[in-house]
């Protein structure tokens, strides 16, 4: 007979967090949740909290998609959830494991008005892949183990519980939760024989790897499958860096060459959609490889698209025997235009502009980065910058909001990875509009000890909306922040430090004094209004 526990709602809830490797809860105080407190208090189970209860759901976020573990955040009834439901909803178009435990008011009045009354469940089931009301103290345990089973069974995502107030504060009894059993879905061989027949076969194949690579944990197996085949491997998401840049097979630059002439196009762990053209690829043949079968794209007819286990298809692929192409002509002459890409960018991170171009912030952020440093793009233009200079060396370090592409990632984001990492370099690169939906987080982390670099690329607008605005009217409106404004001010006064810079050559001292520090340390660069990222493609 299994053994059982007891204990109140908050105590039975842990037991199971705990069995899924749970470490750390992320939250904004309320009432409704207390019990959940009570037993991480007395477990010794760490408490990070936040401003805004969005930061605390892109926190655990981050923790997910970092650890490929479940991150927790719990919010309380009511408007605490409210406030999560963005950062769940990048959840769910990232495939990242985050379970929002929610308070919720008395089951046995709901309906007779009482604070913070709303049934949160409609509104976070479409976000979700597993969402409910426990009205049974004694269910709690099985219906989080229920609910993370499914936040971590392919395609991951996020689930959410909430928890009647009589329910998480009365005392109950479950069986003490196992260790985890994640099912994992088998492709259909066939299939999989298919794309790797395809691959082997094209005169120019191109891979484009993407997040469920590294969140399906298949980086070994995505390297492997490229080695055999020889195929040049791009990559988006969390899938960037799965080749070092040194690789051989390595690319980034060379994608329009790639894309254009490509005979097969192989799109690995990645939705076809805006940030690849909508899978539109000219002539080339389409592979899709998905983590399931609910992950296929309906606008496009792939001439293979096998669904399941990433690492096992990807094994299964490294393996194959029958003839293979050279692809040696064709991985050389992407790697000249890749050398021609980079020659260029060397050139625009090197700029002595007056105003500072936000190229020249990433040239700067280079030379100071270690290899396994953690970056986290937050912004409009500043970040697209951020994505096309930061080349990261190891797969798992660069965080963006994915293709939801929310604002206000930043702090929540560097919250989960700097409890994830307590010793490595994380810095968030915020563009000065962005940085207005979460910089009071900045008081988190300097309060809990939390250091981070922030770099603010202060162009005193909100770019990525007012360059297209006025291509488009003539003019613009709603588009405009004051310039010149001292956002590293904001941090000293809420416990951090900063400065501001306004001449390159100040750059690359100001980051070593940020990364020295020891506190959240914001670097508020004033850049070029006047500089928009060169928008001609969707590829961004
Ligand atoms: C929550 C949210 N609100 C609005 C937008 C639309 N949006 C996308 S980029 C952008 C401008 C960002 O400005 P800033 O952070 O200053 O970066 P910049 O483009 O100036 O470098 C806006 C408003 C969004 N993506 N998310
Ligand atoms: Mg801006």
């Amino acid at each position: 007979m299994a053994e059982m526990i007891e204990g109140h709602g908050g105590e039975l809830a842990l037991a199971a967090l705990r069995a899924f490797g749970v470490r750390e809860m992320f939250t904004l105080s309320g009432g409704h949740v207390f019990p959940l407190y009570d037993a991480a208090h007395k477990q010794n189970f760490p408490i990070f909290d936040v401003r805004h209860e969005q930061s605390a759901v892109f926190a655990a976020e981050a923790v997910a998609k970092l650890q490929r573990r479940p991150g927790l955040a719990v919010l309380t009834a009511g408007p605490g959830v409210t406030n999560g439901i963005s950062g769940l909803t990048s959840a769910f178009f990232n495939a990242s494991p985050v379970l929002v435990l929610g308070g919720r008011a008395p089951q046995f009045r709901w309906g007779s008005g009482s604070l913070q009354e709303f049934d949160h469940v409609p509104l976070v089931a479409p976000i979700t892949k597993y969402a409910g009301t426990v009205t049974d103290t004694d269910a709690i345990a099985g219906e989080i183990t229920a609910a993370l089973t499914a936040a971590l069974t392919a395609h991951r995502g996020p689930a959410f519980l909430d928890l009647p107030l009589e329910v998480v504060f009365s005392t109950g009894e479950a069986a003490q939760p196992g260790s985890p059993a994640v099912p994992i879905l088998e492709a259909d061989p066939d299939e999989v024989a298919r794309a790797a027949t395809l691959l082997a076969t094209a005169a120019r194949p191109v891979i484009i790897a993407g997040s469920d690579v590294w969140g399906g944990d298949a980086i070994d197996a995505l390297r492997a499958a490229a080695e055999a085949l020889r195929i040049p491997v791009f990559a988006n998401g969390m899938g960037r860096g799965a080749l070092p840049p040194s690789h051989p097979l390595a690319f980034a630059k060379a994608r329009r060459p790639a894309l254009n002439e490509a005979d097969v196009v192989c799109v690995i762990g990645t939705p076809l959609d805006f940030r690849l053209g909508f899978g539109e690829f000219g002539e080339a043949r389409v592979v899709h490889i998905v983590d399931a079968p609910s992950q296929r794209a309906t606008h496009v007819t792939p001439a293979a698209s096998p669904a399941g286990d990433l690492r096992r298809i990807l094994t299964e692929i490294s393996g194959y025997r029958g003839e293979v192409v050279d692809h040696a002509e064709w991985i050389d002459g992407l790697r000249s235009a890749e050398d021609a890409g980079k020659a260029r960018d060397a050139e625009a991170m090197a700029a002595e502009t007056d105003p500072i171009k936000p190229a020249r912030v990433y040239g700067e952020l280079r030379r100071v980065l270690a290899p396994d440093a953690v970056t986290i793009g937050d912004g409009g233009d500043f970040v697209s910058y951020a994505g096309r200079y930061l080349e990261p060396a190891q797969p798992g370090t660069w965080l963006d909001p994915g293709p939801y592409g929310c604002l206000g990632t930043g702090m929540g984001y560097a919250m989960g990875a700097r409890v994830t990492y307590p010793d490595r370099q994380i810095c968030v690169l915020l563009g000065d509009g962005a940085a207005g939906f979460s910089l009071m987080d900045a008081e988190s982390l300097a309060r809990q000890n939390l250091p981070v670099v922030i770099v603010v690329g202060n162009n005193g607008i909100w770019g990525l909306e007012k360059h297209p605005m006025n291509a488009m009217y003539g003019y613009d409106v709603a588009a405009d922040l004051q310039p010149g404004l001292r956002y590293d001010e904001v941090v000293r006064a809420l416990g951090g430090a900063g400065e501001t810079v306004e001449k390159a050559a100040d750059l690359g001292a100001a980051l070593a004094r940020a990364f020295d520090s020891g506190v959240p340390y914001l670097v508020n660069v004033l850049t070029d209004p006047a500089d928009a990222y060169p928008r001609s493609s969707n590829l961004a």
